[in-house]
């Protein structure tokens, strides 16, 4: 897999350093050896114990680490707040703006004046960089009001224009900030790691061939000025029309529901959530969100 990473700070330099100590090694090695090429049909020895030692995870050298551990796919994020809104922002150490082109298919074109105030900070697609970007961003928590951090796979961008959302919805839980401040950082960082480790759909394994991957297309977490919102994005959303590929479907979303709310955000089977800024975990298709509600099916777990 290509590299999609563009991390600055701590996280590159900890990546170049594992890179020049690989660098160094290699060449000791290859000096050391100074064997002559293989013949046609020579089979090289290979000390499997000798690669083994030389592998330094992050676990046993925290800054000179030389193997990463791979996600399943490359994921962006992307932010706006008011600060961003209509504002072409410098080049800052954490970021890679200004702004990247939007894909030219037909969702990135439609999406161009919901995407403007959009910012896109960084592509990543190990472990490690992502405990680097965690650690060096702002949490939800200190956020100003109307801010939102977009965590979407690598190629979707955060609108429902795009392709692999346009007929898919979201799950969605709002939280009351007075009661929540102290619990959503935890709450964002649970969802993103559901994410990022493909963990957000539980019935992915008994999926049709039609439907082979994941259905989690991003993760959101939006602040505003009473409440936090958590969302999961999915690519699709059952329409109600009581075939058996649709109720198939709504199975399939209501398991990411149900993992939403008790596995990553900890909450009961049954537990009753809605209150003042407060709602149930709920699904509600793209299409529904678009009509501002009006003839909205919604699902609740
Ligand atoms: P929001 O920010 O998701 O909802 O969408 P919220 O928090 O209830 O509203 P806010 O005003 O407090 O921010 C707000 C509005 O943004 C929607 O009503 C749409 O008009 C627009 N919008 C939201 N999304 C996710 C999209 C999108 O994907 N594409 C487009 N074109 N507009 C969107």
């Amino acid at each position: 897999m290509a590299s999609a990473s563009t991390l600055p700070g701590p996280a590159i330099q900890a990546s170049k350093a594992a890179l020049n100590a690989a660098l160094a090694e290699n060449e000791i090695k290859t000096s050391k050896n100074g064997d002559a090429p293989l013949e046609d049909g020579e089979i090289q020895e290979v000390d499997m114990q000798a690669q083994a030692e030389n592998i330094r995870t992050v676990f046993n050298d925290a800054k000179n680490f030389n193997v990463k551990h791979p996600l399943y796919s490359p994921w962006t994020l992307w932010f706006d707040s008011p600060v961003t809104k209509g504002r072409n922002l410098p080049q800052t150490p954490m970021s890679s703006f200004p702004q990247t082109p939007l894909p030219q298919t037909p969702g990135g074109l439609a999406a161009q004046g919901w995407m403007e105030d959009i910012k896109r900070v960084i592509s990543f697609d190990s472990v490690e960089e992502f405990w680097g970007l965690y650690n060096n961003i702002v949490a939800p928590s200190q956020l100003p009001q109307k801010a939102n951090y977009y965590l979407f796979k690598e190629g979707i961008i955060p609108a429902w224009e795009d392709e692999a959302n346009k007929n898919g919805g979201k799950w969605s839980i709002q939280l009351p900030k007075d009661k929540n401040r102290s619990n959503i950082d935890k709450m964002w960082l649970y969802t993103m790691l559901a994410a990022i480790g493909e963990t957000c759909d539980p019935l992915l394994a008994e999926a049709d061939q039609d439907q082979p991957s994941s259905l989690i297309t991003g993760v959101i977490v939006s602040t505003r000025p009473q409440f936090y919102r958590l969302s999961i994005w999915t690519r699709t959303a059952p329409i109600g029309s009581g075939q058996a590929d649709d109720d198939k479907l709504r199975e399939r979303i209501e398991a990411i529901g149900r993992h939403f709310k008790m596995s990553v955000l900890g909450y009961n089977e049954g537990q009753k959530l809605a209150g003042p800024l407060a709602t149930e975990v709920e699904f509600l298709s793209h299409k529904d969100s678009e009509k501002k509600g009006k003839q909205a099916k919604k699902i609740v777990v």
